[in-house]
């Protein structure tokens, strides 16, 4: 007689076609999740221990142990996923969401991941940078037939390294990972292991993007470059939450970039070394301090540091276009143009017409300008002290000295110390001033306009 496991490792390397229904019946349970939010770390109920990691905006996928195995049922479906609040998208992606869930196993876990397909069309999942026989990397065509619509496939290997890894279809790639369908791994170390050390906190996120067009719900599939859309875990700023840290916590954070650039990850405050790569933990002689780490395309890096400095600290791509949201990349640049007058003539034309640009954009995070529904403000978000002007691969890292151990609620804005922020300073009102120097572009009247008015709003702001 066949037992289970040893059917369940034949399903794996024939068509699932021929997983009977009474198989099926013994899937793992599937868990689906409807928030965007962050959920708190899941402990380990069973199994070998481990600190787990928190998933930005995300959460990690609960298992079953069978027979020393520990089982995830993954689904590929079509979800919705809110990027902030006042914009959903329809992705693509697993359990009801994009990214999918995190998956967290110890070195040495033997791990059997069930797939379900419930797209439209076939499927397959690449587990990347994991050691692993052949026929389980997931290579449609390659090492694997496609998973096609309505069916479920079984992979199975021990994860034999420690280290950050991610998950990604490796059929019909350009399409399904344009519209979301990634997700991000974490194997921890078995026991104490020279090169990782204990962390307080252990974040994770995968950088990602998305062409949507503003009013519209579904990305362009065959964008390669021009994204408008930069998210972290498909949420765009104001929608990224804060990492909450404790003062003098050692923190560590994953970083995996699916996108089709690099992003150079910068984090205010504090220096980082980078600890790991796709290839795993760095020996300690290569570690450097920084406050940047570029991070290139198909890449993982995880950062390290101890968060010894109170505050709200910025945590951002450094690639200024990324930190904002969709825009028309036609908008002209208006610095240093001489509007007076143009405003009236054009507003007998178009009554909405707002003049923008002319003094830099930080404008624009002020007025509400009429936006197609369904579309961020390209550069949002409050602070304490005001417009953040910010969109995108960004968000704030709050250090507090009384966050409680294990407490990753949002603390608040920072309250600074007397004395500590700066502050405007009188300065004489007949302050020498530079001679003011003719406009190179000349004459507004020589100007060609382009007036642009959003569609379908009535023009109330
Ligand atoms: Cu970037």
């Amino acid at each position: 007689m066949t037992s289970r496991r040893d059917f369940f490792k034949l399903a794996g390397t024939v068509a699932a076609a021929s997983v009977a229904p009474v198989a099926m019946a013994r899937l793992p349970e599937l868990v689906s999740q409807d928030s965007a939010a962050t959920q708190p770390p899941l402990m380990p109920p069973d199994g070998r221990p481990y600190n787990p990691v928190v998933t930005l905006n995300g959460w990690t996928l609960p298992w079953r142990m069978k027979d020393g195995v520990k089982e995830f049922h993954l689904v590929a479906e079509p979800v919705v996923r809110e990027i902030a609040p006042g914009m959903k998208a329809h992705l693509w992606g697993y359990n009801g969401q994009s990214p999918g869930p995190t998956i967290e196993v110890v070195e040495g876990d033997r791990v059997r991941l069930y797939v379900t397909n419930r797209l439209p069309e076939h499927t397959t999942i690449h587990w990347h940078g994991q050691r692993l026989p052949n026929g389980m990397d997931g290579v449609g065509g390659l090492t694997q037939a496609h998973i096609k619509p309505g069916e479920t496939y079984v992979y199975e290997f021990v994860a034999r390294r420690p280290g950050t890894f991610m998950y990604h279809p490796h059929a019909d790639e350009m399409v399904q990972m344009a519209m979301g369908m990634m997700g991000f791994w974490v194997t921890h170390p078995k026991g104490r292991h020279p090169l990782i050390d204990p962390v307080d906190r252990d974040f994770c996120f995968l950088l990602n993007s998305y062409d949507i067009e503003p009013g519209s719900y579904t990305p362009k599939v065959n964008t390669m470059l021009d994204f408008n859309l930069w998210t972290w875990n498909s949420r765009a700023f104001p929608g990224i939450d804060s990492l909450n840290v404790r003062l003098n916590d050692r923190v560590r954070i994953r970083i995996g970039n699916l996108t089709m650039t690099n992003h150079p990850i910068h984090l205010h405050g504090v220096e980082f070394e980078v600890t790991g790569t796709d290839g795993g933990p760095t020996p300690r002689g290569s570690r450097w301090p920084e406050v940047t780490a570029d991070i290139a395309v198909g890449q993982m890096r995880q950062i390290e540091f101890r968060a010894d400095e109170e505050g709200d600290w910025a945590f951002h791509c450094h690639k200024s276009h990324h930190a904002m949201n969709p825009m028309g990349h036609g908008v002209p640049t208006m610095i240093g143009v001489d509007h007076s007058g143009l405003a009236k003539k054009i507003t007998k034309l178009v009554p909405d017409y707002m003049v923008m640009g002319e003094r830099g954009m930080a404008d624009m995070s002020e007025m509400e300008m009429p936006l197609p529904d369904n579309t961020l403000p390209m550069m949002t978000g409050t602070g304490q002290f005001g417009p953040v002007e910010m969109g995108g691969m960004f968000t704030v890292m709050k250090v507090r000295r009384n966050q409680k151990r294990g407490d990753y609620s949002d603390p608040g804005w920072f309250r600074h110390p007397p004395g500590t922020v700066a502050r405007r300073v009188e300065t004489p009102v007949d302050a020498p001033r530079a001679p003011q120097t003719a406009s190179p572009q000349g004459h507004a009247s020589d100007l060609e306009v382009q007036v642009r008015k959003p569609a379908g709003h009535d023009g109330h702001h």
